[in-house]
């Protein structure tokens, strides 16, 4: 399946729901599924809403961005198991990163310096039970814990007003997401899955969690972290996704 897109119109389509009073000040896959009755609780709704979000081009959605807009939260009973695995290969292709892994930083930043897992565990947490969505049209409900990249970023002196933060990942994954998404508030250096450390499938020893964003941005198995003006692409951005995905 390859996401619909729909480079013309965005802004004209986008003040005529502004006109029509269907958009106030954002929009989100949830308003969205509402506008096209579509139930975000089954995966059928997702897949509907998903569809009418991807015809909105990157520009326009990310003037809709509220960073003050959180993605829903859930009880733990809600939690999906078991939990969907997915990658661009096969659960059993999962390796394990190497035993002196450490998560390099570049780009922008004042303080190079690499980062071990203990390193980012000495750092303040959070936890976050929240939705996953796969572009693919199905979602589940998980739980994640670790650090606010907002934090992270403010810690090795990022210049917090470039435009991109780039992820590159062990299994030769890649993504880039907008400096506005990047500081949002739930999104987290993720080290801890259902209350235990990441394994390899999940993201070891740290991924990206961004539940305001499609799931493919959630970039597992990290390796670099770099801020950058120089659009990042992806590897799934690069195959036609769309860049911006927000949820
Ligand atoms: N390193 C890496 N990260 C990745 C991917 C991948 O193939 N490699 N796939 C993405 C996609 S498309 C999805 S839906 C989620 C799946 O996360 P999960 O396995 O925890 O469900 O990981 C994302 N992050
Ligand atoms: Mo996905």
């Amino acid at each position: 399946m390859s996401p619909v897109f729909d480079k013309s119109g965005a802004g004209a389509e986008l003040r005529s729901l502004q006109r029509r009073g269907l958009i106030r000040r954002s929009l989100s896959l949830g308003s969205l599924a509402l506008l096209t009755g579509c139930d975000l609780n089954s995966h059928s709704g997702v897949d509907a809403a998903l569809w009418a979000m991807l015809r909105f081009n990157d520009r326009v959605q990310a003037a809709l961005f509220s960073r003050n807009r959180l993605a829903e939260t859930y009880p733990a009973s809600a939690i999906t198991t078991p939990f969907r695995f997915n990658a661009y290969y096969q659960i059993w292709q999962v390796r394990p990163v190497p035993d002196n892994w450490h998560l390099s930083v570049a780009g922008l930043v004042s303080d190079k310096a690499p980062w071990t897992v203990e390193r980012l565990r000495g750092l303040p947490q959070a936890a976050q039970v929240t939705r996953h969505i796969c572009i693919e049209g199905w979602s589940q409900i998980g739980q994640w814990a670790g650090v606010p990249l907002h934090s992270f970023l403010k810690r090795i002196g990022a210049d917090l007003t470039a435009r991109y933060v780039a992820f590159t990942c062990f299994d030769g994954y890649s993504t880039s997401i907008d400096m506005a998404s990047a500081l949002h508030p739930q999104t987290i250096l993720a080290l801890d899955f259902e209350r235990a450390p990441l394994t390899p499938e999940w993201g070891a020893p740290v991924r990206l969690r961004i539940p305001v964003k499609l799931g493919f941005k959630s970039a597992k198995n990290l390796q670099s972290i770099s801020v950058t003006n120089t659009y990042p692409g992806g590897f799934w951005e690069n195959q036609g996704y769309n860049w911006y995905s927000g949820v």
